[in-house]
């Protein structure tokens, strides 16, 4: 699946950040990247691919990506995680590895696996669930912003708006500790 397919005065817009999933049973847990990279306006495409089941087309997709306009590739996958490993041995764009949580220690095997890479070949690897895929989308973001002004603006407005965002939580913080110290204060001991 391709995004933001269409620029209307420029015509097609290429994906520069490609999505790999292991499985489709992933995208719960992928989603928040997808979801930044569109908020972003990134172009980006998403598809299932294991370098277990589907060696060779991961191998084709990693060796093809770079002639096709691809900045950036994130991998997602579970368990004995090796997507994003064998995706990055066969590209020298930046890989981007995000774990998926499995039943074994909430998904220790999946970021070890992704992120004890050997030296030589690297994988950006993120956090298991919360915050971690969408740090991915956002970790790519600041890499494309490197090159793009208009990207790198609205990184740095949503950057302000996170500051704005907790000086509001750090007001209603210090009313609710005001009033329920109050409260407690009244009540009979
Ligand atoms: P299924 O739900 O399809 O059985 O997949 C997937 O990312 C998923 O989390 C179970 C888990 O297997 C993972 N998987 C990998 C790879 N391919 C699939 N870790 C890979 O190539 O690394």
């Amino acid at each position: 699946m391709q995004m933001n397919k269409k620029n209307s005065e420029r015509g097609p817009v290429r994906p520069v950040v490609g999505i790999l999933m292991g499985s489709d049973s992933d995208w719960q847990h992928v989603k928040p990247a997808v979801s930044v990279l569109h908020e972003f306006n990134v172009p980006f495409e998403i598809h299932v691919m294991s370098a277990h089941r589907t060696p060779g087309q991961v191998a084709d997709y990693a060796r093809q990506a770079e002639d096709r306009g691809m900045k950036i590739i994130l991998a997602a996958a579970g368990g004995a995680a090796h997507l994003a490993g064998v995706v990055a041995a066969h590209t020298c764009l930046p890989v981007i590895g995000i774990p998926i949580p499995t039943g074994l220690a909430g998904g220790l095997d999946s970021l070890l696996s992704m992120v004890q890479m050997p030296g030589d070949i690297p994988v950006a690897t993120v956090g298991v669930g919360g915050g971690g895929a969408r740090n991915a989308g956002l970790l790519a973001i600041s890499i494309l912003a490197l090159s793009d002004a208009g990207l790198a603006q609205r990184l740095k407005t949503f950057r302000q708006q996170l500051v704005e965002k907790v000086a509001a939580r750090d007001s209603n913080l210090q009313r609710k500790v005001a009033e329920e110290l109050e409260t407690d204060k009244a009540k009979p001991s």
